[in-house]
């Protein structure tokens, strides 16, 4: 028998202190349909396909798809909980009149993919707003990402799915339009060793040494150092690279390099690292920045980056050996 996300839900808020939590997750389910069905239709409307609208906050040019998956999860943060919602679309974070939650999010991740029909998703994350942040909500931001009461993200693509975890285990629910809702699917359980890895190697020549050696060495396979074969997967959407290696495995690396606007890696700490963070420790995996827990990270605005390495345990270990002896 299926278990549908509702009853999930039920059962999240029978803890009086994620009742509200669950109540806004319900909320965000529902934009997420409208997303997707946005998706779905492609270039058909110019409303949400296309055009270019502006740029965001790190300067990056905006789709149009990607202000309306903002305005979709402003209105349902609106509609529920949320007191403070920050945006990778906004500059700024935008304060409603009440709630309890703060809501870090990217509307749509791996955008640049859009026209292409390969996944992109939306990654969320729920802080609480203590008493101490009510003359300025925005601070509840500056907690670290282990104060996350949930965390998730939306995956667009062959399937609609949500990948979220409250802190007890991550699971993943599944869209069935006939059935009206999401379903569960899995309870995730990440295999602590792998020989999956997923990097962008065009930005080799930028890395630095210890990232550098680790890759090379997976890649010099059984006949070098690693003594096995790697094999090597790389989308640019990284909701689709976390689910796959929720399933089956493997690591993720994006680390910080020498570009320009790069010595903080891309991905950002409060709507990307964080989120995806929760969701592969509480599946048994691990998550850093190459050397410290993404979790235990000191917050900075709502924007900043953070390198990532996240994945099989052993795996997201092993890299932090090569950056500590390359930087020894
Ligand atoms: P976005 O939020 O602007 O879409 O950027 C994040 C995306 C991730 O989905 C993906 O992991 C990464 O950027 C890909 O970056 P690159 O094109 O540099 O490999
Ligand atoms: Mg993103």
């Amino acid at each position: 028998m299926f278990i549908s996300f509702e009853d999930y839900l039920k059962d999240v808020a029978a803890d009086p202190s994620l009742k509200q939590v669950a109540e806004t997750i319900a909320r965000l389910s529902e934009a997420a349909i409208e997303v997707q069905r946005a998706i779905s239709v492609g270039r058909i409307t110019k409303t949400t396909h296309g055009d270019n609208s502006g740029q965001n906050a790190s300067g990056e040019t905006q789709k149009a798809l990607d202000v309306f998956a903002d305005e979709a999860f402003l209105r349902a943060a609106k509609s529920s909980h949320v007191l403070v919602y920050g945006s990778e679309e906004q500059d700024v974070p935008v304060v409603f009149d009440a709630g309890s939650l703060a809501l870090a999010i990217d509307p749509l991740d791996g955008s640049s993919n859009i026209e292409t029909n390969i996944s992109v998703g939306t990654v969320f994350s729920l802080l609480p707003v203590h008493a101490s942040h009510k003359e300025a909500p925005a601070e509840a931001f500056q907690q670290l990402g282990k104060n996350q009461l949930a965390a998730g993200f939306f995956i667009y693509g062959a399937q609609l799915l949500l990948v979220m975890t409250v802190g007890a285990g991550t699971r993943t629910f599944i869209h069935i339009a006939e059935q009206g809702g999401f379903f569960l699917l899995n309870e995730m359980n990440i295999p602590v060793t792998s020989r999956e890895y997923s990097v962008n190697a065009s930005n080799r020549r930028y890395w630095s040494s210890g990232i550098a050696r680790y890759i090379k060495d997976v890649e010099a396979g059984e006949d070098g150092p690693r003594g096995r074969n790697f094999g090597m997967r790389y989308v640019g959407s990284l909701v689709a690279e976390a689910y796959r290696i929720l399933q089956r495995g493997g690591v993720f690396l994006y680390p910080a390099d020498q570009r320009a606007g790069y010595h903080e890696g891309r991905l950002r700490q409060l709507y990307e690292a964080n989120p995806i963070a929760f969701c592969i420790e509480q599946a048994g995996g691990s998550a850093t920045d190459g050397t410290t827990r993404i979790l235990n990270l000191a917050p900075k605005d709502l924007h900043a980056r953070t390198p990532l390495v996240f994945g099989s345990q052993s795996e997201v270990e092993t890299i932090a050996e090569y950056i500590h002896v390359r930087s020894a």
